[in-house]
């Protein structure tokens, strides 16, 4: 099975999670020159504004990046012709099946790795010519699945024969390692990255990751069939509130347009959605992406080389120890 660096030409099996509103052209291009794959985050954002964020990250590095796109964008169509025109080494999706763009995408030249939250999807991407999937489980933040990474990673990994890339819950070396161990070949991380120095969400958001517990965070919108995972705040209390008195799709929407934009431009971290992983607990300063990346393969090589045998009493393994 073909390595991900090999792949993506890069040097570490990292790429940084999408995260809409925040994972732009400074984050991207950062992220490619420190050694992982950096990904300029579509969302929902404007065709132009897509094409312009390209454009800026290849002047920042000679590093191949890459561009997600959320499925649930109403301008899919149009932002995927900008990837095909741009010919970007890699595009990332998530919220939705990509498989009928997967073809015009490979015959522009450009590398396609759907988020997955289930193995039927997987299946299925891996059938219309994936050249990998990221299995992402509920820890992380932002649109999430019902599978945690723990169940979800071993499980598309004996279900499929292209690279498995892990993601939910990985901030730093122990990650990386117990990700490999589930049959992973790579890692995908969101959290850690939004405490970047070239991260330009607003200086409040990254204080509140950087604060954050291991409980700071909820899944809103489960009702609604878009679970949304996010730190606790004002917003995400209002909503659950809704959903606890079954208030309709439209109510729960209504309460929650413009709102990401409010955490991540304006620094509103209290009556906004502050998207975040359930690592945000780990994540404890802000660094330079290159340090970020470097850090966590240092960890995650120490725990190979100082391995712990997993050993039983009376077991070989203990026996020799
Ligand atoms: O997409 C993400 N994370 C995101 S997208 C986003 S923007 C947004 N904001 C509010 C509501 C909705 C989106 C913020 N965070 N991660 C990848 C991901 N994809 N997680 C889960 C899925 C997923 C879920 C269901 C993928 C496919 C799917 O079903 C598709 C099918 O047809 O089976």
């Amino acid at each position: 099975m073909i390595n991900i660096c090999e792949l993506l030409g890069i040097k570490y099996p990292i790429i940084q999670g999408a995260m809409a509103w925040i994972a732009d052209s400074s984050l991207a291009a950062a992220v490619s020159n420190g050694g992982g794959l950096g990904i300029i985050a579509a969302g929902a954002a404007e065709p132009e504004w897509v094409r312009e964020e390209i454009r800026k990250t290849k002047k920042l590095t000679n590093k191949p990046f890459g561009v997600n796109i959320m499925l649930l964008s109403p301008h899919v169509d149009a932002v995927m012709d900008i990837l095909c025109e741009e010919k970007v080494a890699v595009v990332t999706t998530g919220a939705g099946n990509p498989g009928k763009y997967i073809e015009k995408l490979k015959r522009s030249g450009v590398k396609v790795i759907p988020v997955i939250a289930s193995v039927a999807l997987a299946i299925r991407v891996e059938r219309a010519g994936a050249d990998a999937v990221i299995a992402e489980g509920s820890e992380a933040g932002g649109h999430i699945g019902e599978s945690t990474t723990m169940a979800l990673v071993p499980q598309v990994a004996d279900a499929v024969n292209i690279p498995v890339i892990a993601a939910g819950g990985i901030a730093d070396g122990r990650g990386i390692a117990a990700a490999y161990m589930l049959g992973a070949k790579g890692v995908q991380v969101g959290t850690r990255f939004l405490v970047a120095k070239e991260c330009t969400v607003a200086q409040s958001y990254k204080d509140l990751i950087i604060k954050a517990k291991d409980t700071d965070t909820i899944a809103t919108g489960r009702s609604t069939g878009h679970p949304v995972r996010v730190i606790k705040n004002k917003l995400a209390r209002e909503i659950l509130n809704l959903e606890k008195k079954n208030a309709c799709f439209e109510q729960i929407e209504m309460l929650t347009v413009g709102k990401l934009r409010a955490a991540v431009k304006d620094g509103d971290v209290i009556r906004g959605s502050v998207m975040s992983g359930q690592i945000a607990g780990l994540v404890k300063k802000e660094q330079p992406s290159k340090e970020i990346i470097e850090e966590m393969f240092k960890e995650a090589e120490e725990i190979y080389e100082n391995r712990i045998d997993i050993c039983r009493s009376g077991s070989s393994a203990h026996r020799n120890g």
